[in-house]
């Protein structure tokens, strides 16, 4: 591992065998001063694109470069995040322009901006910088609750008076997914809901919750739209439980789906089946 400031600029590198070099002082836009030498005089970023969680660059330049390196800083600072340090696909007479990404197993986080330093070199050791910032694409995860089968209705001698509701990390189900409806167990009830939310993390939480309405008119202590929370139990109001779903997307970005079948017991009992699918949106 070697400190190098190869092209002279007031950037700082840090160079590893594998050829990683991290810009440490990277807003600096700058010219070889042996500019006789150079085959290029600067570099121009077309585009930086993103993809899944991570991004990559276009970029042209006015002859080949030998090499090339693509860093990423949180956004605002000058504190790296990743680098996709590697050498650039268009060597030797190869025309630019020419794209560079982040490595594979980089994970930036979603919907997020993030400032970016793309440095080249020609076969004369001129190294030029471009920056600017580029927004990483939104995780959107579905999650469709396909239908619930109801073993217990909360009521022992007559149908239950159902409440449906979901929450998929923290947005909740709005209106609910059922309201009022009248099950007598056991029974299958068709929900077909689909719920659809950005900005949750990587390993989320999808909740189901059926409540069974026993408030009787005048019962003004106990009323509210839909009073018990995430969790189970019986009072003099409400028979309910909660079906609890852990879903972990796919790393590095990818697209995915899947399906779930939970079973949820307390003052109501049922299993909940449906699916999910996440995907990267701009
Ligand atoms: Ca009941
Ligand atoms: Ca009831």
């Amino acid at each position: 591992m070697r400190i190098t400031n190869p092209g002279r600029a007031l950037g700082v590198f840090l160079a590893t065998a594998a050829g990683t070099v991290l810009l440490l002082s990277p807003f600096v836009a700058t010219a070889h001063p042996a500019a006789a030498a150079c085959s290029i005089r600067s570099v121009g970023v077309k585009r930086v694109m993103p993809i899944g969680t991570s991004l990559y660059a276009l970029y042209h330049t006015a002859a080949p470069v030998s090499k090339a390196w693509f860093a990423v800083y949180e956004p605002g600072t000058r504190t790296l995040v990743a680098t996709g340090a590697r050498w650039s696909t268009h060597q030797g007479t190869t025309a630019s322009p020419a794209t560079l990404g982040l490595p594979q197993n980089v994970e930036l986080e979603p919907g997020t901006r993030y400032d970016y330093v793309l440095s080249v070199e020609d076969a004369a050791g001129c190294r030029f910088y471009a920056r600017g910032s580029a927004r990483t694409l939104e995780r959107l995860l579905e999650v469709t609750f396909d239908r619930a089968y109801v073993a217990d209705d909360g009521d022992d001698t007559a149908a239950g008076e159902l409440y449906v509701r979901a929450k998929v990390h923290d947005t909740i189900s709005s209106p609910n997914v059922k309201t009022d409806v009248t099950v007598t167990a056991p029974a299958t009830l068709a929900l077909g809901y689909t719920m659809k939310v950005t900005g949750v993390p990587r390993s989320v939480t999808a909740q189901l919750m059926i409540a069974d309405d026993d408030v009787s008119f005048g019962e003004w202590n106990c009323w509210t739209d839909f009073a018990p929370t995430w969790s189970k139990g019986s009072n003099a109001c409400w028979d309910w439980a909660t079906a609890t779903i852990a879903i972990d997307l796919p790393r590095h970005g990818q697209s995915g789906r899947g399906t779930f079948t939970t079973y949820a017991a307390g003052g109501t009992a049922f299993e909940v089946t449906g699916t999910w699918r996440v995907r990267y949106v701009p």
